[in-house]
């Protein structure tokens, strides 16, 4: 019954900060003047969409769908679903701050899609960008025949104007739009066919008369402002009244007219339109450009410059990506690019959120009332009472661009990690999003469903989030994490920390025409920013963490145990019968829900937690508060021992008043720790949690294993294991002891079974998986998941 999270909170090892960086401090910490992130690939939800990190301003967006027949306009691809059953879509390439390639599979329409995104600095409003997006047939034997549709909506304040030139024949030309707002400036927008590009032929009801099509539609049409998501749904209507009207003269004739002449908009521009879509049928290969020009930043994109521009940033994608997350020398082939789109897809999965959450001040399980409730007893039972709250804005990197399109709690201190190492100042701006959600009494949402179109991928049951709820303290880790950067600059020669090179790197990028890549340092070249932002973080980090302390208390008193500390015990509120979500591990096994359980991997994180708080404090010369967090740490791991170790059954566990036999393990244990060898053991153990494919999420010899849901009853979750390489690499098989050996063998079998298996997976499917079966490996739920999963990365490149 051995939990995978023992080995969790070893993660961090923070030596002391030289005394000159810690007392410096200074008032130019702000980072959201950072105009390099104002562009991004911020909607993930979307198979490719376009937004400034703003809450009302021009979106825009991607749609196509097959005009072979009529079926393919039943399924307009557009926001990415599981249902369109592509065969693959992946980034291949991505940086939030230069540009990105993405290549999509979609054999049921013999389509391959390869969209090239590239930003150009410039000016005063984020600069420009262009978009150029490829077609080309899977079988080149059979036909290739699709519609595509680009679309910009404005929203909040600003105008956007149609400024395409038209005669007899349509649309001839390159369609043109020009617009301001008050963010964006002035700005030009440009859609531009390859001239190799082809209308299909339309043979009509009679094969006398044959023309070539109009290659362009259009649609322009005043929307309300919040409803530009909806795209999709205003086009699908839009073009389908049309094509029955088209149809309506047919009715009855044995052919009826071709779907590529009968699917297409209306060429209509309403008055007030803020919103224009712009389609493009296609018969054969494609080419179009879409182009934003930031009319500050002086320069007009150009086709040629769009050519070199990308093969340029593919270079130096390459060249960063090789020095900063190498693979070893005998890896298999294909495991770089592998690695690379990982990365890139957890970078292209980073969205910025706007809008209201649904929040529950009312409702509490009756075991999770305290005992002044119980007795005010007008509150049990205590009925639902979800509230929509003012709204609010996030930027954060997203679990599954198809799934789970939003932001999660303790999945971004994961995503923080790798992201932090591509761009250490991107994962600041993150985490301070994060940072400013902490509300006045500490508390954050575990699960970010801000706004309608966030919302509209939620069931109602799972919208409200509860105030009195946590989830794993992860945030801390993208700070110690940058901690550790800012160290490892410090000391240039320590190369194996990454830096050294990856600096060379940096600098080369700084100085070519890209300037924006020269952001993503920012805080590791300028030590008073670096101070000054930790400072900004600190006051409401300690906020958070007091609210973890005190509403997630644990009673000791039930237990007849002598525990060392009177305080330091933990439970998660919040539970269900059978689920405890807050903890992460959803239906994992736990005793009756009570109010006298305390819980391992709780008391676990929360030791990690004041682990890291105190590296902070120490980092920022608090010294007292340091001390403070020091003697919390030493309660926490104490009681660990006191409470938690099981002699007689070898391991660390959960208790529970009902039940304290049954016993779960889980520890932050010292490398000098004669517990460890029974951990280890059981680590390794293939009857327990050991598999070829990475360690399992419950022993193999548990009676629930595999049972119910099965979502943590075994099966192998790529985030848990990454914890446990991290902790045998920076500590058990690095420090001398009597398990090092052992532990050194543990972590290069982990460390090859989970990058094998997560690799073989996405070679055979196409894919990334949220979790991988405890017995086969094969990749299940949710996919593509681009999260934590990403993690593989940082295992390859030993990045811990
Ligand atoms: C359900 C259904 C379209 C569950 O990765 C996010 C979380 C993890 O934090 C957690 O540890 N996932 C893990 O056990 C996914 C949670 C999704 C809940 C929303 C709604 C949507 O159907």
């Amino acid at each position: 019954h051995f939990r995978l999270g023992s080995l969790l909170g070893l993660t961090v090892a923070i030596g002391l900060v030289p005394g000159s960086l810690a007392s410096k401090t200074s008032a130019q910490g702000s980072i959201t003047d950072d105009k390099s992130l104002l562009w991004g690939t911020y909607r993930p939800n979307l198979y490719f969409g376009l937004r400034p990190r703003l809450p009302q301003s021009l979106m825009s967006g991607l749609m196509w769908f097959g005009t072979q027949d009529y079926h393919g306009f039943q399924k307009i691809r557009h926001d990415c679903t599981q249902g369109d059953e592509l065969d693959k879509y992946t980034w291949t390439e991505h940086d939030m701050r230069q540009g990105g390639v993405q290549v999509i599979k979609d054999g049921k329409n013999n389509v391959n899609i390869k969209i090239e995104w590239l930003k150009v600095p410039g000016g005063d409003h984020g600069g420009s960008w262009a978009a150029r997006i490829h077609g080309t047939p899977i079988v080149p034997a059979k036909p290739l025949r699709v519609s595509l549709i680009y679309y910009f909506g404005l929203e909040g304040l600003g105008s956007l104007d149609w400024k395409s030139d038209e005669n007899d024949d349509g649309i001839t030309g390159p369609i043109h739009l020009s617009g301001s707002s008050p963010d964006l400036g002035e700005f030009t927008i440009r859609i531009e066919d390859d001239i190799n590009n082809r209308s299909p032929m339309y043979g009509g009801h009679s094969e006398d008369f044959k023309v070539r099509l109009g290659k362009t539609h259009y649609f322009g049409h005043a929307m309300p402002s919040g409803d530009v998501w909806k795209a999709k749904e205003y086009l699908y209507q839009h073009i389908g009244y049309r094509a029955q009207e088209i149809v309506m003269p047919y009715k009855g004739e044995q052919i009826m007219p071709d779907p590529s002449f009968t699917l297409t908009m209306g060429n209509v521009i309403a008055k007030d339109s803020n919103f224009y879509a712009i389609q493009k049928t296609y018969e054969g290969p494609f080419i179009l450009d879409v182009v934003f020009d930031s009319k500050s930043a002086g320069t007009a994109i150009t086709g040629d410059m769009i050519s070199r521009g990308v093969e340029k940033f593919v270079t130096d994608y390459d060249a960063k990506f090789q020095s900063l997350f190498p693979t070893r020398h005998d890896a298999p082939k294909g495991e770089l690019a592998f690695s690379k789109a990982i990365t890139s897809n957890l970078m292209g999965g980073i969205g910025y959120f706007y809008g209201s959450s649904i929040v529950d001040r009312a409702y509490k399980a009756e075991w999770d009332m305290d005992e002044e409730e119980e007795e005010e007893d007008d509150r049990t039972p205590a009925k639902p009472d979800p509230k929509l709250q003012p709204p609010t804005e996030l930027l954060t990197a997203t679990p599954s661009r198809s799934f789970f399109p939003r932001g999660f709690y303790w999945d971004e201190g994961f995503h923080l990690l790798l992201i932090g190492a591509w761009d250490n100042d991107l994962s600041l701006e993150i985490l301070k999003d994060w940072v400013n959600l902490i509300d006045e009494d500490g508390w954050v949402g575990r699960e970010q469903i801000l706004g309608d179109e966030a919302r509209s991928k939620v069931p109602a049951e799972f919208q409200a989030q509860y105030p009195s709820n946590a989830n794993p303290p992860t945030l801390t880790m993208a700070v110690t994490a940058f901690i550790e950067r800012l160290l490892a600059r410090q000391q240039p020669s320590d190369a194996e920390l990454g830096m050294g090179d990856a600096q060379k790197v940096f600098t080369k990028l700084g100085n070519d025409s890209y300037g924006f890549s020269k952001q993503a340092n920012r805080h590791l070249e300028d030590n008073d920013a670096a101070i000054s932002y930790l400072r900004s973080i600190y006051p409401p980090l300690r906020r958070h963490y007091d609210w973890f302390r005190s509403t997630q208390r644990g009673q000791i008193k039930a237990y007849g145990r002598k525990a060392r500390s009177r305080t330091e015990a933990y439970r998660w509120r919040g539970r269900s019968k059978d689920h405890v979500l807050t903890s992460g591990m959803d239906d994992y096994p736990r005793g009756q829900p009570h109010a006298g359980e305390l819980h391992l991997d709780l008391i676990s994180w929360m030791g990690f937690f004041t682990r890291t708080m105190k590296s902070i404090a120490s980092f920022l010369g608090e010294e007292k508060d340091e001390k403070y967090f020091q003697d919390i740490e030493t309660n926490i791991l104490n009681n660990i021992e006191d409470l938690h170790w099981s002699e007689e059954k070898q391991m660390y566990c959960d208790l529970n008043i009902s039940d304290e036999g049954k016993r779960i393990c889980a520890c932050l244990l010292p490398s000098s720790s004669p517990h460890l060898g029974p951990v280890l053991d059981l680590l390794r153990d293939p009857n327990h949690l050991w598999s070829p494919y990475g360690l399992r999420s419950l022993s193999a010899a548990h009676e629930l294993f595999g049972k119910g849901e099965n979502y943590w009853r075994g099966p192998i979750w790529i985030q848990m294991n990454y914890l446990a390489l991290s902790s045998l690499y920076k500590v058990y098989a690095a420090e001398p002891g009597p398990y090092q050996e052992q532990a050194r063998k543990i972590y290069e079998e982990l460390r090859h079974n989970v990058i094998h298996n997560v690799f073989k997976e996405y070679e055979r499917t196409g894919y990334v998986w949220e979790q991988y079966n405890a017995m086969t490996g094969e990749g299940a739920r949710s996919h593509p998941f681009t999260g934590w999963t990403s993690l593989v990365t940082l295992i390859i490149s030993e990045k811990y």
